[in-house]
């Protein structure tokens, strides 16, 4: 039997071939119905044959430096032989528009590189659909050869726990000085992190070592996320370079941990289990939304609750009837 469109398309993906991983993202992202079998072979080829890699969430508020960051990790991890890959989760990037272009030329170095792949945040979505779409992508990049996996996720509170739903290494970054509030970082975000970074230590070093210092002690309070990992707190700089070597062994330290107490493959079973139960949930949703133009029917609700003195509560109850009794017994 001749070869199906998917399994030449991964046999493509499988030698590294940069316009057929453009071609699958495109595919695995299309929101067309006859593009749907498709992209479900491809992706289950990626899933049955996915390799070892290591997938490493970077959150942290704008202009801490997570670009700058991961433009010289980057470049370290290639030097050692590895592919990287970027993708970036921005739910800001739709307002301000200049985000992804600012990424661009912040990742400058390893824009270049042969064994690097970057791609900016897909913003036609909401965040928990960029989410949902990255564990996707993520797949196909692994399956193009990619072995570490860096995201980018501008920490704006939400996002950061999408964002620990894809990756096996969460980085939270901070810059030297200040407290939790002053850095915008609530408390749920720092109790997600495996590590934190204080980076800028070239400009304020002494204060970047005060601020491990403080974190260090915060965390100890805090109840361990992960029995036997203790999240390591280092200061940095992305623009010389130093703490980043540091910084990668103690994510390849974690990695190892997971990976002997079987905690590694079951965290990553959980993720997908949770990809399942909210893709499926948000698919629908979307294809209800389009066969029903739910957008019409919501618009109707709330005018009649607003001006025809319709109760919420009556007001939803006839877009759900609305809706049921167009479908069969
Ligand atoms: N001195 C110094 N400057 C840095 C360092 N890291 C980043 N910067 C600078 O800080 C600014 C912001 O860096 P980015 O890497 O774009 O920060 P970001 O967190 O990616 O920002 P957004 O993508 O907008 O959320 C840039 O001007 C960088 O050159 C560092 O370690 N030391
Ligand atoms: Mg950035």
């Amino acid at each position: 039997m001749a070869p199906s469109s998917s399994e030449i398309l991964f046999d493509q993906l499988q030698a590294r071939d940069r316009g057929a991983l453009a071609r699958a993202i495109t595919l695995v992202e299309s929101t067309r119905f006859s593009d749907s079998a498709a992209a479900t072979e491809l992706l289950n080829l990626s899933y049955k044959k996915r390799a070892d890699s290591i997938r490493v969430g970077i959150t942290g508020v704008p202009g801490v430096g997570k670009s700058t960051f991961i433009d010289a990790l980057g470049m370290l991890l290639i030097e050692q032989g590895k592919r990287v890959a970027v993708l970036a989760i921005d739910p800001t990037s739709e307002r301000s528009g200049g985000s992804i272009l600012g990424d661009k030329t912040r990742m400058d170095r390893l824009s270049r590189e042969e064994n690097a792949f970057i791609r900016p945040s897909a913003s036609r979505l909401h965040l928990g659909g960029v989410a949902l779409a990255t564990q996707k992508n993520i797949l196909l990049l692994e399956a193009a050869g990619f072995d570490v996996i860096l995201i980018e996720t501008v920490g704006v509170g939400q996002s950061e726990t999408e964002v620990s739903h894809l990756v096996d290494f969460n980085l939270l970054m901070l810059l030297p000085g200040g407290g939790d509030e002053l850095q915008g970082i609530k408390r749920g975000v720092m109790e997600l992190a495996n590590g934190i970074i204080v980076n800028k230590a070239d400009l304020m070093a002494d204060e970047a070592k005060k601020t491990c210092a403080e974190y260090k002690t915060a965390l100890h309070i805090m109840q361990p996320l992960i029995e036997g990992w203790f999240p390591t707190v280092l200061p940095v700089s992305a623009e010389t370079g130093d703490g980043l070597a540091q910084c990668w062994e103690s994510i390849e330290a974690f990695k190892e941990i997971q990976v002997s107490k079987g905690r590694f493959e079951a965290n990553r079973q959980l993720q997908y289990e949770d990809w399942l139960r909210n893709s499926t949930m948000s698919q629908l949703l979307d294809a209800i939304g389009r066969r029903f133009d739910l957008q019409t029917e919501l618009k109707n609700a709330l005018e009649a609750f607003q001006s025809q003195g319709l109760s919420p509560f009556a007001a939803q109850q006839s877009v759900i009837q609305n809706i049921l009794s167009q479908l069969p017994d």
